[in-house]
């Protein structure tokens, strides 16, 4: 197909608590989303890019500007997009995946309304709910943590992720551990804030059964990861590390990992995620779908995803209300702890118009 145009759109959305990771806090989620335009329809893409450059070197901003500039023009003079095509069309620009993603995300969901099949079945989805996870940013005391937690726990989420940094490690793993006992599935994300002459603070979380340690050591430090893992009997999963099914295949090859964390935009898009997943499903090592504050759209796209074969352990696929009061599509709610996936054409979801107008801040359109 050939398209007609593309949409722009940047969207601010409160956050119902503040959330404070080793890398800031956040309380509002500044989005860009896509909506590209053919001659029989449309499709929606979310650009997962935040606000600043701190979890990775794209950054909203940064994203808007290279799809203006470099990306959409790329497509707009494409005479045949098809998803499958646009990794390729979009090649000669260098990295800058977030906002890939955000593109073939799009033209994906054009494309499979037009044909009328979900996003769960053409990834290849082997059920129709998933198990859901939850993150839990770090927090000013550990009572507060313990209530959060709990609120949570009671909600019916089946596994906690509580965010890490040195400083709020062990104390709070032990006290949630003590709490809420030994069934509870736990895991912990350091989103890179440790390094090496850390081991001996990393070996002290082995005895409280964690699932996993998400990305302790810097995103280029591989090697490093394998040097951890002889150390630490708590699985090592990575995250910002993996931006392709290729570096995935050399992490595991490296031994660096036995876990990986697949988020679609940190990758390039659904198709390399699905990738990702078939790498790790060679290779024995179980995956999970990584979550970006994600609106309503990208959390359709991720829960889709998360019900491929591979994906074993509960993703950060949180319901809408985890972090949005208003969400801009119909809200994902928990239900038993899991969350349906959608089975409408395309991501199954569409913005509700009135809810999407309230957000945005600002929109452009560009066609050739
Ligand atoms: O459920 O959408 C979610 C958030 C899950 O903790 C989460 N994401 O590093 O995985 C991460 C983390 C993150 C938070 C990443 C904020 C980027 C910004």
């Amino acid at each position: 197909m050939k398209l007609s145009g593309v949409e722009l759109l940047r969207i601010r959305m409160p956050l119902v608590a503040p959330f404070r990771t080793s890398f800031g806090t956040q309380d509002v989620r500044e989005l860009l989303l896509v909506r590209v335009v053919t001659p029989t329809g449309e499709g929606w893409g979310e650009c997962v890019a935040l606000a600043d450059p701190h979890y990775s070197s794209e950054y909203v901003d940064g994203a808007e500007h290279v799809m203006r500039d470099y990306l959409v023009p790329a497509l707009l003079r494409a005479e045949e997009v098809s998803a499958h095509r646009v990794a390729q069309i979009l090649a000669p620009v260098k990295g800058h995946r977030m906002a890939k993603a955000a593109l073939e995300m799009a033209v994906l969901d054009a494309e499979l309304r037009a044909r009328d099949t979900s996003f769960a079945t053409a990834l290849g989805s082997a059920r129709d709910s998933v198990p859901c996870g939850v993150s839990v940013g770090i927090m000013d005391s550990i009572p507060q943590l313990i209530d959060v937690v709990g609120g949570y726990v009671d909600a019916g989420y089946a596994r906690i992720k509580l965010k890490i940094a040195p400083g709020w490690d062990v104390d709070p793993v032990r006290a949630v551990r003590e709490r809420f006992g030994d069934d509870l599935l736990l895991q912990v994300d350091a989103n890179t804030a440790y390094t090496l002459s850390d081991v001996p603070q990393l070996q002290r979380l082995d005895p409280f059964g964690l699932l996993l340690i998400e990305q302790p050591l810097e995103e280029e430090d591989v090697r490093g990861h394998a040097e951890l893992a002889r150390h630490i009997s708590t699985p090592i999963c990575l995250d910002e590390s993996i931006v392709s099914a290729r570096s995935a295949a050399d992490a595991i090859a490296l031994g660096a990992c036995r876990i990986v964390n697949i988020k679609p935009g940190r990758v390039g898009g659904y198709l390399e995620a699905r990738r990702v997943h078939d790498v790790c499903a060679a290779h024995g090592v179980p995956v999970w779908c990584g979550g970006m504050l994600e609106t309503g759209l990208g959390r359709a796209a991720n829960v889709a995803l998360a019900s491929l074969p591979g994906f074993t352990l509960p993703g950060d696929t949180s319901a809408s209300d985890r972090f949005y009061r208003t969400d801009i599509t119909e809200p994902f709610v928990l239900d038993a702890g899991r969350l349906r996936v959608p089975s409408g054409p395309g991501l199954g979801v569409t913005p509700i118009p009135e809810a999407l107008t309230e957000v945005t801040t600002r929109k452009s359109w560009l066609d050739s």
